[in-house]
């Protein structure tokens, strides 16, 4: 079990030591025209610290909005407003006003830190926000020169490690965001367990990777891994595939985090990059398909790291380990972490059979609704609402999300199963299966198909990929129902909005 003392600081432990252990020389952040070493971090992040209290009249416990994209100087805001004691509550870079408003409410957030370019929407959403009493704008010559007049000392305010640090939102692939408050030791307790026992990351690694800051997939994976590694990190907005394969080369990345998506795409595109650098590659969010997987394999000879982790939970608790993978599986549970499939009423479901996962572990949820808190935790046990089986070895096999399973004739299906089955087919590059209502079965299954360059969404193609699904599953599982599209609804986090579809 995992031992925190009774106060620490998120930053303190993440800057401050690195400092302190001599790492100050070492490159800590890499963005566009920006390479800061551990001092320079901790420079700035000390001027803004003072800023914030100084200035803004920040007191520990003040709720903080973030905005901006994922840069060094939205790192610098994150390890700032932990450093004075702050709540850091991230914000996805493409939310609307209203949508700001709700957070702004919900989180009761006093204070806001927003890069210039995303200042609009916040604006916006000011006059209906009374509570929010204080908003900097960075990334201006304004900004920039205030910041300069500010100390570059400052000492982390003594947080109790239980403490909040931050609140983060769920992502909305069900529609109302929820909050969940992390301390200052599950900051510490996700990178103790997910680098200390799964990723190993050492101090000449170099991370790369999509997931927004106010994702917490990537504010651990592309900013608290990399520092508890003493490690460097590359921060960088809009890496779409084809700009993340290249950025790898440049570089020199060596972990890299993002969706199966984000592999999927850039796959194809391996041949004309030169990232042999590259060591690692976590993929979390949505489910990964074997095919998605092996093809990875074949062109880079890198076996993924798959985990699964939540918002709920902070990062990821249940995960594969390249060198112990069993085809379909997920793995078991992280060390610390406690994993059981329940029923309905709670009660274990027997070895093979499905059930929900409930998880148990250093880090938990603490939903701002008290409500939610009731329906989801039960003991200390969170209940997420992923159904799985697990083999009588004890590893674990992802079905769907409970919304996401479709009931048709009396069948149980999958969602993401008859994707990985549907990406199988050379002319599909991406695609979404739901259920629709159905006057005889009940629900019947829908494929959205987006289909490689070259293809053509015809009457023939749907026969071919309807009777590829028959021969390579279950033939019940085939979608009576295909629409080809362009593209498909996705979340910034780059998980696919099945109820969109809906
Ligand atoms: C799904 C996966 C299959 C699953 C997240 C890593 O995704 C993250 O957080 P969210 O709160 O969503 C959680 C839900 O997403 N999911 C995530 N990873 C996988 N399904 N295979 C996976 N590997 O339904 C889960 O309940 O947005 C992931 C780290 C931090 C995170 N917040």
């Amino acid at each position: 079990e995992l031992q925190f003392p009774e106060h620490l600081n998120a930053t303190a432990l993440l800057l401050d030591k690195a400092l302190e252990e001599g790492a100050g020389e070492r490159i800590a952040m890499i963005g566009k025209d920006i390479r800061w070493t551990y001092r320079d971090l901790q420079s700035k992040v000390n001027q803004l610290a003072s800023l914030l209290t100084e200035d803004m009249g920040l007191i520990p416990g003040n709720r903080v909005l973030l905005r901006g994209g994922n840069t060094p100087w939205f790192a610098v805001c994150w390890l700032a407003v932990w450093k004075a004691g702050g709540v850091a509550v991230g914000t996805m870079p493409l939310l609307r006003a209203k949508e700001l408003k709700q957070l702004i409410h919900l989180g009761r957030v006093s204070h806001a830190l927003c890069e210039a370019s995303l200042a609009e929407e916040l604006n916006l959403a000011r006059p209906e926000c009374p509570e929010l009493k204080e908003v900097m704008v960075y990334g201006d010559d304004a900004f920039d020169k205030k910041l300069a007049s500010k100390s570059a000392e400052f000492n982390a305010v003594d947080t109790a490690s239980d403490d909040p640090a931050l609140i983060a939102f769920t992502s909305g692939t069900t529609g109302i965001p929820k909050g969940c408050i992390h301390l200052h030791r599950d900051v510490m307790a996700m990178c103790e367990v997910v680098c200390g026992y799964w990723l190993k990351p050492s101090a000449d690694d170099v991370f790369i990777g999509t997931p927004p800051l106010a994702f917490t997939f990537g504010l651990g994976g592309l900013l608290c891994f990399p520092l508890w590694a003493r490690a460097s990190t590359v921060l960088m907005e809009k890496l779409s595939p084809p700009v993340l394969i290249g950025a790898i080369e440049q570089y020199g990345a060596t972990i890299t985090f993002t969706a199966p998506t984000g592999y999927r795409q850039m796959t194809p595109l391996i041949p004309q990059h030169n990232i042999t650098s590259l060591k690692k590659s976590v993929s979390a969010g949505e489910a990964l398909s074997v095919d998605t997987r092996k093809k990875w394999r074949e062109a880079t000879g890198i076996e993924m790291h798959d985990g699964i982790g939540g918002t709920e939970l902070i990062h990821i608790y249940l995960a594969a380990y390249p060198d112990d993978y069993r085809e379909g599986s997920l793995g078991k549970p992280l060390p610390g972490y406690r994993a059981m499939l329940v029923d309905e009423q709670m009660n274990p479901v027997p070895v093979g059979e499905t059930g929900k996962l409930a998880v148990k572990g250093p880090t938990g949820c603490r939903y701002l609704a008290d409500e939610r808190q009731k329906s989801s935790v039960r003991n200390g046990w969170t209940i997420t609402g992923d159904a799985y089986h697990q083999d009588s070895d004890g590893y674990y096999y992802f079905h769907a999300r409970v919304d996401d399973i479709i009931v048709t004739s009396g069948y149980n299906v999958s969602s993401p199963e008859v994707e990985s089955v549907l990406l199988e087919h050379p002319a599909v590059s991406e695609c979404g299966v739901i259920g629709i209502p159905d006057p005889d079965r009940g629900q019947v299954l829908k494929a959205f198909i987006v289909l490689k360059p070259g293809y053509t969404g015809d009457e023939s193609m749907v026969k071919t990929l309807q009777d590829f699904v028959k021969q390579n599953a279950a033939p019940y599982k085939y979608p009576r129902v295909v629409e080809f599209v362009t593209a498909l609804p996705r979340t910034e986090t780059g998980k696919l909005q099945r109820f969109k579809l809906k």
